[in-house]
């Protein structure tokens, strides 16, 4: 029995080929949010996203809300979930940021400042970096970091997780996920490194960053 278990499982040379030639992506973010319309004008107004679509599931109780820098079929988006009379979450430490590409991190900070929002890290080179970034945080607490890069047709680039083991993470994104290792960023003097992995080239397709806090000093 347990002989024939073990050969079930057991992948074929083929199967593992399989992701490597499949044109698979990264279709979207899922999370809670305390207040859809807040998040979404706040998305939309300060961010510059669109709302792509809406649904409400009143037999679940939970509406969602869709949102990105173009159309489902070719981008990225963020899938808001509002469950009914929740609202508010705890966010936990292993959620890090999603990230957005833009080509004036200065313009847009002053956008997110006007429209209302929190604007945690002001705009400036990263530490032990060259790249302008910044950080605002959207009404629930979720951090956005923006990074100032030429145009892009993805400006929704980033997904970033703590992880507790790179080199476990980096095998389980590459062999469950068909991901690659696009680029690592070793910064010992700030006790981190990253790892962005993905489907395709960082400049064209949101990736995942998974990032392994040597001290576990979290922002
Ligand atoms: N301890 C950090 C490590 C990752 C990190 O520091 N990332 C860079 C961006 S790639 C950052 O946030 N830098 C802060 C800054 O430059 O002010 C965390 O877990 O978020």
């Amino acid at each position: 029995m347990a002989e024939s278990a073990a050969a079930a499982v057991a992948p074929s040379a083929e199967l593992l080929e399989f992701p490597k030639k499949d044109k698979r992506r990264m279709l979207h973010a899922v999370y809670r949010v305390g207040d859809l319309d807040r998040t979404i004008q706040f998305y939309t107004e300060g961010l510059g996203m669109k709302l792509l679509r809406k649904r409400d599931i009143p037999d679940e109780k939970y509406s969602n809300a869709f949102l990105g820098f173009g159309p489902e079929d070719s981008h990225f988006v963020v899938e808001l979930t509002y469950n009914y009379g929740v609202t508010s979450y705890d966010i936990g430490t292993g959620f890090g940021h999603f990230a957005i590409a833009t080509e004036d991190v200065y313009k847009l900070v002053e956008n997110v400042r006007a429209k209302g929002g929190s604007v945690t890290r002001e705009p400036g080179p990263v530490k032990g970096g060259k790249s302008v970034i910044a950080f605002v945080k959207d009404p629930d607490g979720y951090m956005f970091e923006l990074i100032q890069r030429g145009p892009t047709p993805e400006p929704l680039c980033q997904v970033m997780l703590r992880v507790g083991d790179l080199d476990r993470a980096i095998k389980f994104y590459e062999k469950a996920l068909g991901m690659k290792v696009l680029r690592t960023i070793d910064r010992p003097e700030y006790k981190y490194t990253l790892a962005m992995m993905g489907y395709a080239d960082e400049d064209k397709t949101t990736v995942l960053v998974d990032n392994e806090d040597f001290l576990k000093e979290l922002q």
